[in-house]
């Protein structure tokens, strides 16, 4: 982008001389007072400093807003000499003229809504702009998402005002953050069935241990505080079972292994008296369509108060999370757990994602340690992953508080 600076002695001056010379491609950014001329530091006067950039976009008719109000008030002065007319040479004060006037009334509402839309006169390569737009590329939002942001900058800022980039960073991080849904933990009337499903090696077994264990065991692993089971569907890979066993057998939570839909229900109805009931799925790669379908058998078999989960690696491409998004549709999870937040420091794709397909998060994972690596969806833990971006995190906390991990029984 090109820049320029021009110095006058005035305002009125400084920009005669911006339009004499660049014409109407100069966009003044700010301005500033110096001090002009003078000899050896003597006698020297006020002027000003003019700094801009030219912008290769036609200019937004300004006059818009003014032409919109000055039509509204043509239509103002129409209408009102009609309800006139209607009243006095027609001599009828009653169900008609009130017909009129509420139409009227009708009239100026639309008339005066479409005259406060707020006319975007801000050029998309205003250098603040574009700015926002590196840094949201850069953290891995999609071009729609940032599309998005650009036209809000646009239609919510002045051209002066953008001249304060702390401040739009700020208030776009806020939009981002206003974007990202959290659903609430568990906090169910018992029992209640927790189904995490998802793609291979997404963390599904080890964040089901991870939340046994939170809602199962005291910090010190002695009292139970809420009965938990595990199930696992897992009964193919080798390995597989253990797997989740040895995390039962060291947290004291009984776990067991189904492979099918009757046996499901079985284990169901004998964990009756269980606060949770946290089931372990197989990982199957979306494009086995089959056994997809197998396993979402014996993952109806829960009962219909089962909350599905899908679990979703921050990691994931954009092209994948769509898919990813789409396919596992038919088990109708209710949100989405992002496991390995350690693992990147870019989730733009993941946060666009989910705001377009509008699905909230419950969780988020961020390393393999079990229990420590869970905490509750949080839409200040995403936005601190954000880069290039302002952040205010006093505003943020109060914005946007942190569920507290609920207990399943209050
Ligand atoms: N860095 C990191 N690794 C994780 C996280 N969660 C799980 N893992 C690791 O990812 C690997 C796969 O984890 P699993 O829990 O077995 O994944 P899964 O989805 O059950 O895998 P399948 O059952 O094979 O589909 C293990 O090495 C875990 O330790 C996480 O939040 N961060
Ligand atoms: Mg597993």
């Amino acid at each position: 982008m090109e820049y320029f600076v021009e110095q006058a002695t005035s305002h009125r001056e400084a920009e005669h001389k911006i339009r004499t010379k660049y014409g109407d491609k100069a966009r003044i950014m700010h301005h500033r007072t110096i001090r002009m001329g003078g000899f050896l530091g003597l006698f020297q006067r006020e002027g000003v400093e003019v700094t801009g950039y030219f912008s290769h976009e036609p200019i937004k008719p300004r006059p818009e807003a003014v032409r919109k109000a000055a039509d509204l008030e043509e239509e103002k002065r129409r209408l009102l000499t009609a309800v006139k007319t209607d009243k006095s040479e027609k001599n009828e004060p009653t169900e008609k003229s009130d017909k009129t006037m509420e139409m009227v009334l009708d009239e100026l509402r639309r008339l005066r809504e479409s005259v406060e839309q707020p006319v975007a006169t801000v050029p998309a390569d205003h250098p603040t702009i574009v700015h926002v737009e590196e840094a949201l590329a850069f953290n891995d939002f999609t071009p729609t998402y940032i599309d998005e942001i650009v036209r809000r900058i646009r239609g919510e800022f002045s051209i002066d005002a953008l001249d304060d980039v702390e401040t739009v960073e700020e208030r776009v991080v806020e939009w981002i953050g206003e974007s990202i849904r959290i659903s609430e933990p568990i906090r169910q009337p018992r029992p209640d069935v927790f189904v995490l499903v998802g793609p291979t090696g997404v963390g599904k077994t080890t964040t089901i241990a991870k939340l046994a264990a939170h809602y199962g065991v005291t910090t010190n692993g002695s009292t139970r505080r809420n009965e938990v089971r595990i199930i696992t569907i897992d009964n193919y890979r080798i390995g597989a079972k253990e797997q989740i066993e040895t995390y039962g057998t060291i947290m004291g939570i009984p776990v067991s292994c189904v492979d099918s839909a009757a046996d499901m229900k079985k284990q169901i109805a004998l964990y009756q008296d269980a606060d949770v009931i946290f089931v372990d799925t197989i990982g199957k790669s979306p494009r086995q369509f089959s056994q997809l379908g197998e396993m979402n058998e014996v993952v109806r078999a829960c009962g219909s108060n089962a909350q599905v989960h899908l679990a979703v690696s921050a990691t994931t491409k954009t092209s994948d999370l769509y898919e990813l998004l789409r396919q596992f549709e038919p088990f109708g999870y209710r949100s989405i757990i992002v496991t390995k937040l350690d693992e990147t420091t870019r989730i733009g794709n993941v946060i666009s994602v989910l705001h377009e397909k509008q699905k909230p998060i419950s969780y988020l994972t961020d390393g393999q340690r079990v229990p420590e690596n869970l905490e509750v969806g949080s839409v200040e833990r995403l936005l601190l992953t954000l880069e290039r971006l302002r952040i205010n995190r006093r505003r943020l906390s109060e914005r946007f508080p942190i569920h507290e991990h609920g207990d399943v029984n209050g």
